[in-house]
C-alpha cells in the first residue's frame, strides 16, 4: 500500500466567494488522516502551501482575476506533488478553489506519458480567457491542462499540454457556458452530464468511464469538485447548482473507483467552510476519500 501524501492548497483566488481558503483546515478537521489511517494507509501530512495575498482589487484591466497569484500558488503545487510523486507516494490534495487542479496535474502529468483524468463537476471548467464569463480562473482548469487558455497557466511548471482530451472523462455537468460546448464538441470530450447519470444510473455510467480511461492511460488523476454533488448534499461550495449526484451516487462512483485500482493521485476542491452547514461539505469529502481509498460498508 502506497503512502498517501496530503498537500493543503488554501487558495481562494480563482473566483470572488472568500472563505474556500480555509477548505484544507475544514477537510482536517473533519478527520481526513484519521480515517485514512483507520485503513492502514500510512498517511503524510505536508501542510499547506503558501498562498499570495491578493491586492484588494484586481487589476480591472486583467481578463483572469488575480492571474499572478494564481500562477504563482500553483508553481509551488506543482513542485510540491512532483516530489510526492518522485517518492513513489500517492499525492492527495485538499483545495481550496478548482484553480489548483491547474499545479496539480502540472506536478502530476509529468510522471506519466497517458494521464487519464476524471473531473467531476457541476461544470466544465472547460473556459479559457477569451470564453470566461467571469474571468474566474476556477472555471478554467481543464482547459488550461488540455493546452487551451492562457499561456502562464497552459505552460504551468515549464511544459503544457498536460493531458490529451481523448483521456479525459467529465463526470456531474450540468452547467455549461456555450464555449465550454463548443470546445468540448471540437475536441471531443467524453462527458456524462446529469441527463446520462440520470438515463444510465451512476453504476454503468462509471463502468464505461472506468472502461474507457482504463487501457489507454498510465495513470489516472481524479479532480472531485464537490460542487459535483447535489447542494442538498454538499452546501458548502462557492457556485452550487441543483439538480447534482447524490451522496450515495458519489459513494458508488468512489467505491467503484476503488474496485478498479486505476486512481493514482487525487484532489478534493471547493469546499467553503464558511457558506457551510456545520462543517457538512468537508465531512462529506472525507467520507467519499474513505470510499475511493476502499472502505467498505461491511
Ligand atoms: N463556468 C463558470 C465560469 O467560468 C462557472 C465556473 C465554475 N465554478 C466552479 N468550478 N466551481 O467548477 O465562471
Ligand atoms: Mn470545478
Ligand atoms: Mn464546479
Ligand atoms: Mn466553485
Amino acid at each position: 500500500m502506497k503512502k498517501i501524501s496530503l498537500v493543503g492548497v488554501p487558495m481562494d483566488l480563482g473566483q470572488t466567494r472568500r472563505g474556500v481558503d480555509m477548505g484544507p483546515s475544514a477537510i482536517r478537521y473533519a478527520g481526513v488522516i484519521e480515517r485514512l489511517e483507520h485503513l492502514k494507509y500510512d498517511v503524510e501530512d505536508n501542510g499547506d502551501i503558501i498562498i499570495g495575498r491578493a491586492e484588494r482589487l484586481h487589476n480591472p484591466n486583467e481578463r483572469l482575476k488575480n492571474l499572478k497569484l494564481v500562477a504563482e500558488g500553483n508553481e509551488k503545487l506543482a513542485e510540491k506533488v512532483d516530489k510526492i510523486l518522485e517518492n513513489g507516494d500517492f499525492p492527495l490534495v485538499l483545495g481550496g478553489d478548482h484553480s489548483i487542479a491547474i499545479g496539480t496535474l502540472a506536478g502530476v502529468a509529468k510522471h506519466y506519458s497517458n494521464l487519464g483524468v476524471i473531473w467531476y463537476d457541476a461544470h466544465g471548467d472547460l473556459n479559457t480567457e477569451e470564453t470566461s464569463p467571469s474571468g474566474n480562473i476556477h472555471g478554467t482548469p481543464l482547459a488550461a491542462s488540455l493546452g487551451f487558455g492562457n499561456p502562464v497557466l497552459t505552460n504551468l511548471h515549464g511544459y503544457g499540454p498536460k493531458i490529451k482530451p481523448e483521456n479525459v472523462v467529465v463526470i456531474g455537468a450540468r452547467a455549461l457556458d456555450e464555449g465550454e460546448k463548443e470546445l468540448i464538441k471540437e475536441q471531443g470530450i467524453k462527458v456524462y452530464t446529469m441527463h446520462e447519470i440520470d438515463r444510465l444510473g451512476m453504476a454503468k455510467v462509471m463502468e464505461e468511464a472506468i472502461s474507457y480511461l482504463k487501457d489507454k492511460t498510465d495513470g489516472v488523476h481524479l479532480s472531485l469538485d464537490l460542487d459535483g454533488l447535489d447542494p442538498i448534499d454538499a452546501p458548502g461550495v462557492g457556485t452550487p447548482v441543483m439538480g447534482g449526484i447524490s451522496y450515495r451516487e458519489s459513494h458508488l462512483a468512489m467505491e467503484m473507483l476503488a474496485e478498479s485500482e486505476i486512481i493514482t493521485s487525487a484532489e478534493f476542491v471547493e469546499v467553503n467552510p464558511i457558506l457551510d452547514e456545520r462543517n457538512r461539505t468537508a465531512k462529506v469529502a472525507v467520507a467519499l476519500m474513505g470510499s475511493l481509498f476502499g472502505e467498505k460498508l461491511a
